[in-house]
């Protein structure tokens, strides 16, 4: 298992920089084998696996392995029964689809989740060319896809097939997963470098999207954002990503921050139960996007895995009285704004760009109400703002709040007295302002669908004495 989860990392790797190229991993080499080292299923070692005339059918193993269907073309006679065996250390399922039918065309069969090592299989008797494919966590997208021709060279039988459909998993209790838009590390305050260490988990937990909606997030720590991870130009950080033990996918972090290959994605695909870990130099001061980069990566983004590293410039900041970390991010799901239920991610939604949520911090309206930031009159903010995306740019606006001074995409340089700023997926902002007078500033996206109706609205809360001299409403 431990040579498996190293040759799967060392694939998964590349095929994260092929995939990033590519888009689809389609025309990628596959293995040329179907033998299984497990002893209780028989071997078909022929391409071709002929029925036997008495009902009984030979049987074909097909293994799931490094991300893929071990062949890429299965040819059998009908009656034949082939036997999938998820050879990853990730979960896998087998689904009569392809990547143009899934979810619009009825599937003869589906597998349920099949974990590490465990097996299923599925007798083919009618003639026929069978796509097949892995949804589980988008694998098709990254290439796991395959075909079954079922072709009558032996005694064809008509019996229908039995779907022996996949039991849905009872779905846990949701739970807040915004982060906290107040908490974040303090400043560094410190005059030399230092080796940091920061340890981050990758989780799968079902979260409240909005209210009546939950989600299955994949979140670094169980928030969307992660952790804020505030260093010191000139630092040396060895980052530890563990992967939780009950996690169905491999997960991996790149950092924007990093000069390395993958930014760090490579050194880090890690299975469930497992942790990796690499370290880099901190050398350029800014605010820098990091994410999840384990195919199929704009899945991982979606369902939450990003947040921020801010690298403070060895002079520091310049202080202030109150900072504030949120990202805006895109989801793609079967339900909208105003519909109830547990919510699944909608594969041809995020192809054609459209996202039925555009939140902060994970969710539909996070920070508003009781969960609005707090600020008094005359105090200086300063805002660390991050897209995660996947897709959506966005457009970053405080109503009634002139930004004193931004940091757009993140430069060291600065531009002042800025109404809207916009944001690139994977790109940051942040900016300074001083709140003259009280009162509940709306951040949106002003692309204003999206804040207005699908949730990218937060609240920052002004109290303290009214200034007339800047504001006042007259009768
Ligand atoms: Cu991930």
């Amino acid at each position: 298992m431990q040579g498996n989860a190293k040759r799967l990392a060392l694939l998964l790797a590349a095929v994260t920089l092929t995939a990033l190229v590519l888009g689809l991993m389609g025309d990628a080499e596959r293995p040329d084998t179907v033998s299984s080292g497990n002893p209780a299923v028989s071997i078909a070692t022929s391409t071709t696996a002929a029925a036997a005339t008495n009902g009984t059918g030979s049987t074909i193993v097909v293994e799931l392995k490094e991300m893929q269907f071990a062949r890429q073309e299965v040819r059998i006679s009908p009656g034949t029964t082939v036997v999938f065996v998820n050879q990853d250390p990730v979960s896998h399922n087998v689904v009569n689809a392809s990547a143009a039918t899934l979810g619009k065309e009825p599937e003869l069969f589906r597998s349920p989740e099949l974990q590490p090592g465990r097996k299923w299989e599925f007798t083919f008797n009618e003639e026929g060319v069978y796509d097949i494919l892995c949804d589980t966590g988008g694998h098709y997208l990254a290439g796991m896809t395959a075909r079954v021709v079922v072709t009558r060279d032996a005694t064809a039988r008509s019996s229908s097939a039995t779907d022996p459909a996949g039991a849905a998993a009872a779905a846990p209790a949701a739970v807040r997963v915004a982060k906290d838009p107040a908490d974040i590390p303090p400043p560094v305050n410190r005059t030399s470098a230092q080796t940091v260490v920061v340890e981050l988990e990758a989780k799968e937990l079902v979260g409240q999207l909005a209210d009546g909606v939950t989600y299955t997030y994949w979140a670094f720590g169980g928030t969307v954002p992660g952790p804020m991870i505030r260093v010191r130009q000139g630092d040396t950080v060895e980052l530890r990503l563990r992967n939780h033990p009950d996690s169905t996918q491999m997960h991996s972090i790149d950092l924007h921050a990093v000069n390395g290959p993958g930014g760090g994605a490579e050194a880090t695909q890690v299975a469930p139960g497992e942790e990796k870990a690499f370290r880099f130099l901190a050398m350029n001061p800014g605010v820098y996007v990091y994410h999840c980069a384990t195919p199929y990566v704009p899945l991982h983004v979606t369902n939450g895995m990003y947040g921020l590293i801010v690298v403070e410039p060895a002079a520091g900041l310049s202080p202030v009285d109150r900072e504030f970390y949120i990202m805006q991010g895109d989801l793609y799901t079967n339900l909208r704004p105003g519909e109830t239920g547990h919510a699944v991610h909608d594969p041809e939604a995020m192809w054609q760009e459209k996202p039925n949520f555009v939140v902060f911090n994970g969710q539909f309206q996070a920070l508003t109400g009781e969960q609005a930031m707090q600020a008094k009159v005359g105090e200086r903010i300063r805002m660390f703002v991050g897209n995660g995306g996947p897709n959506m740019t966005s457009s970053f606006h405080i109503i009634g709040e002139v930004l004193d001074v931004v940091h757009r995409e993140a430069a060291s340089e600065t531009v002042s007295n800025v109404q809207t700023t916009l944001i690139p997926p994977g790109g940051a902002a942040w900016a300074e302002f001083t709140v003259d007078v009280p009162g509940d500033y709306v951040l949106v996206d002003h692309a204003l669908n999206r804040a207005l109706g699908k949730g990218a609205i937060a609240v920052l809360r002004v109290e303290g004495p009214e200034d007339p001299g800047i504001f006042q409403p007259l009768r």
